[in-house]
C-alpha cells in the first residue's frame, strides 16, 4: 500500500489520502482553515456533532494563561453550557463553563472555581479569565472588570498535546460529545496568551484595541476545523 499526502494552495489544507494497488479509498478529507478576522462562528443549533477544533500556535503545557472571547447565547438559563474545552487524553485540562445555576466555571482537571457573574446573553458578553499556577490566583473579567480573585490549583500545570474545542464537551478525547452540554449562540475574537495580561491590556482587548496578539490562539490568524453545523460569518 502507498499513501500520497497532497496540500492544496489558498489557506486550506486538504490531507488525502490515496491507496493504490490494492483498491482506492479516500479516507480523511478534514480541511485546516486560517484566520477569523471579522467573523463570527454562529452554532446555530443544539447537537452533538457540530464543534470548532482550534490549533494552538504552541504547545499548551501551560502554568499562567489568559483566554478572553466575545460570547453570546439564549439557551435558557438553567442549561449547562461549555464554552471552551481542552482536553487531552485522560484529563479535562482546561474546561470553561456556565453550569446549571448560572455561574461560570473552569476546571484544570479536577473540581472547578465557581464565579457569580452577570448572565451571558443574546447580546455579546466580552469574558476572559486569567490564572497563573505559582499563586494560583484565578479570576474572570466581564466587560473589562475583574470578578474576585479566587485560589485555584496553585503549582499545577495544564498538560501540553490535547485538543481545544468550541461547541462540545468531549468525555473522551474527540468523544462522547453531549447535545445537552453543546453551545448554541456566537463566539467571535477568541484570544488566548501563555502569561496574565495586565489589568490595561484587558481593558484594551475589550474595547477592541490593539493589545499584543494571542501567542497561543491569534483569532486573526486563527488555525482551525470546523465540524458539523457551525457557520463563518461576516461579523455586521
Ligand atoms: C462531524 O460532523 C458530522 C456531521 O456533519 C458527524 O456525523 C460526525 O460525527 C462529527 N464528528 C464528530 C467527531 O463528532
Ligand atoms: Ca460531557
Amino acid at each position: 500500500m502507498f499513501c500520497v499526502c497532497l496540500q492544496s494552495v489558498n489557506s486550506v489544507r486538504f490531507a488525502v489520502v490515496l491507496l493504490g494497488i490494492f483498491g482506492c479509498t479516500l479516507m480523511l478529507s478534514s480541511a485546516t482553515q486560517v484566520g477569523l478576522s471579522d467573523k463570527v462562528l454562529v452554532f446555530p443549533f443544539e447537537t452533538d456533532f457540530s464543534f470548532v477544533a482550534l490549533i494552538p500556535q504552541k504547545e499548551m503545557a501551560l502554568r499562567a494563561f489568559t483566554l478572553c472571547m466575545r460570547v453570546a447565547t439564549e439557551l435558557p438559563e438553567e442549561r449547562q453550557i461549555i464554552l471552551f474545552a481542552y482536553r487531552t487524553a485522560d484529563y479535562d485540562e482546561l474546561n470553561v463553563w456556565r453550569e446549571k445555576d448560572g455561574r461560570i466555571s473552569f476546571y484544570l482537571s479536577g473540581d472547578g472555581a465557581f464565579f457569580h457573574l452577570p448572565p451571558l446573553t443574546t447580546f455579546r458578553t466580552s469574558l476572559c479569565l486569567t490564572w497563573e499556577s505559582h499563586t494560583g490566583l484565578a479570576a474572570f473579567w466581564v466587560e473589562g472588570k475583574r470578578s474576585i480573585y479566587q485560589v485555584y490549583k496553585p503549582g499545577h500545570t495544564i498538560r501540553p498535546k490535547g485538543t481545544v474545542l468550541l461547541g462540545q464537551d468531549p468525555d473522551k478525547h474527540l468523544g462522547a460529545l453531549e447535545a445537552v452540554q453543546s453551545f448554541v449562540g456566537e463566539v467571535t475574537d477568541l484570544n488566548m496568551w501563555d502569561f496574565v495580561l495586565s489589568r490595561s491590556m484587558i481593558q484594551a482587548w475589550h474595547y477592541g484595541h490593539k493589545v499584543p496578539k494571542g501567542n497561543i490562539f491569534d483569532w486573526a490568524t486563527l488555525e482551525y476545523e470546523l465540524n458539523g453545523s457551525v457557520m463563518v460569518v461576516d461579523d455586521d
